[in-house]
């Protein structure tokens, strides 16, 4: 009987403390959003940083890293043999081109402009053998809307737009695009049956600190019952990792669709750049493809891999921005409305890393906003296309900092997954599903709260 008790006893204490709303949904008094990798800087270069506590050597390595990221590959053969192998289709010549400056992409300005820094995902109905998106069998993966000499390309993608009206509780009125994709001179047949999914380049800096937060950390977030009753559940995505060889935590993507730093970014060289590593030998050429597959290549694998290892350094030790204005009275009103509306619930203000191969990134107070979950975000902002567990209506949350100084380094404002939104405001206004409850409250908040919740995340 006694044991049973026992037994009983640790049930509760199990229950409780997964179940008690976790404490630290506050938004911390501190410009530090990267710990010790955190770096004071308003300029262009805001995002392309190394951390501060870098050595000597490790500053070494993150400068061939940032060559790599930003080295334009060449069709093979070339004379420089260590950085041919371009296409033959492929998005973009170099990393930077999309992520410029570390930082985000932007759809086209308008329909004569090309896809620059964002692509379209690609997939038909069911999944490959390791629970991912089948690849469509005549275009694979992704849209790849440039080619080199030789070979056609793919076919490219329009995005035009129809305004929505909105308009507040308290009167005043807005207005939201929403985004229509048609696909054109296809040279592979029709794109009708496909799933697609059109994605902005991210920022990339802080990738290491986002490794390094532990996986309980991350699952402590979810509440896939919704246990509490807020309507925010979150799930994690899991996915296969080549390098792990199984199913592992994702964490990368705007669905969390990569496990790894390395894999994210292999799988980056391969499918935007048409760049072959150790971990994806084969080019992307689908089998109908032939003039494709029979083009020139740059080696085998044409990235080696002291190239990759450094080219993922680098993108592990970039610096995360400092928080700013920290005591202006706006930004202090705008930090409580965030946790008020319940932002903070999906948007984590703080964790700490655990540890990591990369000591630098390893056991830091950060501030991400972020939880690295996927959240069911309503309707308005589906793509229904399923990746591994993630399905059509969910994105991982992503993480706030450093949002604010976008316009800064990348001229321009526009955000969520296809850049859809024009600003701060949009985004939030786009907010439905899971955070329903919670763009609502924003929703009713009068115009100085509102500006004050937006003024918080400019500083951030
Ligand atoms: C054609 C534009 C494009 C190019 C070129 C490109 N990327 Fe990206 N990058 C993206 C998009 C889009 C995503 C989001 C992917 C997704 O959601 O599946 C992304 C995501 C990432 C992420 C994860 C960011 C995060 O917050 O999860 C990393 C790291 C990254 N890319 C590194 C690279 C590297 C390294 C290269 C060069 C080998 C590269 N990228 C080239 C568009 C691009
Ligand atoms: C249920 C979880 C959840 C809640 C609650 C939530 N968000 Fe988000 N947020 C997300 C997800 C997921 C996305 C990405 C959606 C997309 O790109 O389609 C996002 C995107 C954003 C973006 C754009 C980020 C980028 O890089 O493009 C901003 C800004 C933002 N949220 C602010 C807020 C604010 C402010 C609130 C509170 C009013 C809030 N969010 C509440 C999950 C949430
Ligand atoms: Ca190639
Ligand atoms: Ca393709
Ligand atoms: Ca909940």
């Amino acid at each position: 009987m006694h044991k049973y008790f026992i037994v009983f006893l640790c049930l509760l204490v199990a229950l409780f403390i997964t179940f008690t709303p976790s404490e630290d949904t506050f938004v911390l008094d501190s410009p530090l959003s990267g710990g010790d990798t955190t770096v004071f800087n308003t300029s262009r270069e805001a995002f392309a940083k190394p951390a501060p506590n870098l050595s000597v050597e490790d500053l070494r390595k993150f400068t061939f890293g940032n060559k790599m990221f930003n080295t334009n590959w060449v069709t093979a053969p070339a004379s420089v043999t260590s950085l041919d192998g371009l296409g033959p289709t492929f998005n973009r010549v170099s990393c930077s081109g999309c992520h410029f400056k570390d930082g985000r992409g932007r759809p086209p300005k308008d329909r004569q402009e090309a896809m620059a820094s964002m692509l379209i995902r690609l997939s038909v109905v069911g999944q490959d053998k390791f629970g991912g998106p089948k690849p469509h069998p005549h275009y694979g993966g992704q849209l790849n809307d440039r080619s080199i000499l030789s070979v056609p390309v793919e076919g490219r993608a329009e995005v035009t737009y129809e305004e929505v009206p909105g308009v507040y509780p308290d009167g005043e009125t807005y207005s939201l695009r929403h985004p229509i994709y048609t696909f054109k001179d296809l040279k592979f047949g029709s794109l009708d049956d496909a799933l697609f999914s059109p994605r902005v380049a991210p920022v990339v800096y802080g990738m290491g600190l986002l490794e390094a937060i532990p996986e309980e950390t991350i699952l402590s977030f979810s509440d896939i019952d919704d246990v509490d009753g807020d309507g925010i559940s979150g799930r994690p995505n899991r996915v296969w990792s080549p390098t792990k060889n199984k199913e592992a935590l994702g964490r990368f993507g705007w669905k969390a669709n990569a496990v790894t730093v390395e894999e994210q970014s292999a799988g980056a060289a391969v499918g935007d750049i048409g760049i072959t590593t150790s971990l994806n030998k084969n080019q992307n050429c689908p089998d109908i493809q032939k003039s494709c597959q029979n083009a020139k290549h740059g080696g085998v694998p044409e990235m080696s891999d002291m190239q990759l290892d450094r080219m993922v350094f680098y993108l592990q030790t970039l610096a995360v921005p400092a928080r700013r204005h920290l005591d202006d009275p706006n930004v202090q009103a705008g930090a409580k409305l965030f946790v008020k509306a319940k932002c903070s619930s999906c948007h984590r203000p703080t964790m700490k890393t655990g540890d990591h191969a990369l000591k630098q990134v390893a056991f830091q107070d950060i501030q991400p906003f972020t939880d690295l979950l996927l959240h069911d975000m309503g309707e308005g902002l589906a793509d229904h296309r399923p990746d591994f567990q993630a399905n059509g209506r969910e994105w991982r949350t992503p993480p706030l900092w450093g949002i604010g100084l976008v316009k800064t380094v990348n001229r321009h404002t526009t955000l969520l997954h296809d850049g859809r939104a024009r600003n701060l405001e949009e985004a939030i206004l786009w907010h439905g599903g899971e955070a329903q409850s919670s763009k609502q409250s924003f929703m009713k908040m009068n115009k100085d709260e509102r500006r004050q919740l937006i003024t918080f995340l400019e500083s951030l």
